[in-house]
């Protein structure tokens, strides 16, 4: 009987300290960047670590879309190319912004078409505990 108390108090401060927990990280502007026709899509968002512990988001995944990954864009030689970033590292007080022409996620594989004013839910990996899901708001193609 007593085990069974102290396993129930324990589970009542677990879900207290859940309650109380502020994310890891904090997460503006999210928004996805819509291609008519199209099966993949570039996610943007800012993120900062407000925290005193560097945090990564180790992937990303969305049911919008049977894969996504984060990318980096660059010029090459003329040529604007992506490559696969691995994981996002923060450190304490830092604040990175995805946006056009810098890193994304690339949602692949569409599950249907995207448009404008939709919401899809980015939902980020931080390696143990709740993922963080954020919400995206789908922009039009001509969106800056
Ligand atoms: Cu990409």
């Amino acid at each position: 009987m007593r085990s069974v108390v102290a396993a129930y108090l324990l589970v009542l401060s677990w879900s207290g300290l859940a309650q109380g927990a502020t994310p890891a990280l904090e997460i503006s502007n999210a928004w996805v960047r819509a291609v008519p026709g199209s099966t993949v899509a570039a996610a943007y968002f800012s993120v900062h670590n407000p925290g005193p512990r560097t945090v990564a988001i180790l992937s990303v995944s969305s049911p919008a879309a049977r894969g996504a990954m984060i990318h980096d864009s660059n010029i090459v030689n003329g040529r604007a190319t992506m490559r696969p970033h691995g994981q996002l590292s923060l450190a304490p007080g830092q604040t990175l912004t995805l946006a056009p022409g810098g890193s994304h996620v690339m949602l692949t594989d569409l599950v249907h078409p995207l448009s404008a004013g939709e919401h899809v839910p980015l939902i980020l990996d931080l390696g143990g505990g709740t993922p963080l899901t954020v919400t995206a708001t789908v922009r039009p193609l001509d969106a800056p």
